[in-house]
């Protein structure tokens, strides 16, 4: 009897605190404060340790017990029942970013800006920045692309109208963001004001996952020549597109790989923040990426969210680089 009325309290409990951060990120946000401001904040640190003796512990306690007894036992039963090598249950993705491990604050103290970088080599970029956690622009390393001139709205709808993209060779990813847009579908179908930005405003991204798709897109671009000879980037490409006052909401990712991301048209306004548990450690950063330079960010260690600054069309290609 008393299992489902704790695990009701436990996801309560979660969502409120889940609730919380979101909101004081938010009132941080609105209020525009500097980012020397919010780190010389004098905030109470009495609270720091109660979570590890309350009733916030058990519930983080008996709710990962309970989501590893499932996954033992789901990929037990997959695996006897079925004789499949794959795993049976599939986490729900907010879920890495609730459980994942804490981060060690040294990731982020004494890094207050993006650096911007042009001329650099391969060499000193993997020595320096590829593998780190500061945030870096290079300038210089798309000249020469067709995509900076031929990418826009319509380059994308002929593209995706063409039908057969050769194999899928990944999911296919899709984020609709705040648009009500549900699909590359339903992008590519929109109202033609809506497309040209004036009627309802849309931001929405994409990941690509079939062999051709892919490889008929890089010829419009090139393998940024900063990132290590050794760096492999596998067969997906990210691209990000929307209007002005739009973007991601504040979220850390939980991909494999360090990215890099082109701002092929458009500016683009990103802020990072610092892993909830190292706010009062380390600084938000806020900075623009124009068109032709190419941000590398670790996506899956600092908090970040990305807004359209007023103008062109925003579009972005990137990828993961191991
Ligand atoms: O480019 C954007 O607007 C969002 C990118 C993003 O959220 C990501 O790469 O994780």
């Amino acid at each position: 009897m008393n299992q489902p009325i704790r695990s009701k309290t436990c996801a309560k409990t979660y969502k409120t605190a889940e609730l919380k951060v979101l909101k004081i990120l938010n009132k941080i946000d609105s209020l525009k404060l500097s980012n020397s401001y919010i780190s010389r904040l004098d905030i109470p640190r009495s609270n720091e340790k109660k979570g590890f003796g309350g009733s916030s512990a058990r519930c983080t306690f008996l709710t990962a017990g309970l989501i590893f007894v499932l996954m033992i036992s789901g990929r037990w039963a997959y695996t006897e029942l079925l004789g499949s090598r794959s795993c049976i249950l599939e986490l729900p993705s907010f879920s890495k970013s609730v459980f994942r491990p804490p981060e060690d604050c040294s990731m982020c103290v004494g890094v207050d800006d993006v650096v911007r970088l042009a001329n650099t080599t391969a060499e000193e970029f993997e020595d320096k920045y590829a593998y780190s956690t500061t945030p870096v622009i290079v300038t210089d390393a798309t000249d020469g692309w067709k995509a900076l001139k031929e990418f826009d709205f319509n380059f994308f709808a002929t593209f995706y109208s063409r039908g057969k993209m050769g194999k899928q060779i990944n999911d296919c990813f899709y984020f609709a963001y705040k648009s009500g847009l549900n699909s590359l579908q339903e992008v590519f179908t929109m109202d033609e004001a809506r497309a040209n930005l004036s009627g309802q405003p849309w931001y929405v991204g994409w990941s690509t996952c079939y062999d051709d798709e892919t490889r008929r897109l890089r010829s419009y671009y090139n393998r940024p020549y900063f990132l290590p000879k050794t760096a492999e980037s596998d067969m997906v490409d990210w691209i990000f597109m929307g209007g002005p006052g739009q973007g991601a909401h504040m979220h850390v990712d939980s991909v494999r790989h360090m990215s890099w991301q082109a701002q092929v048209r458009g500016r683009k306004q990103w802020e990072l923040a610092p892993p909830p548990e190292c706010l009062y450690t380390c600084r938000w950063i806020s900075f623009t990426v124009a068109p032709g330079e190419i941000l590398v960010v670790d996506t899956n260690r600092w908090y970040h969210k990305t807004n359209v600054l007023p103008g062109d069309i925003s579009i972005t290609i990137g990828a993961e680089y191991d």
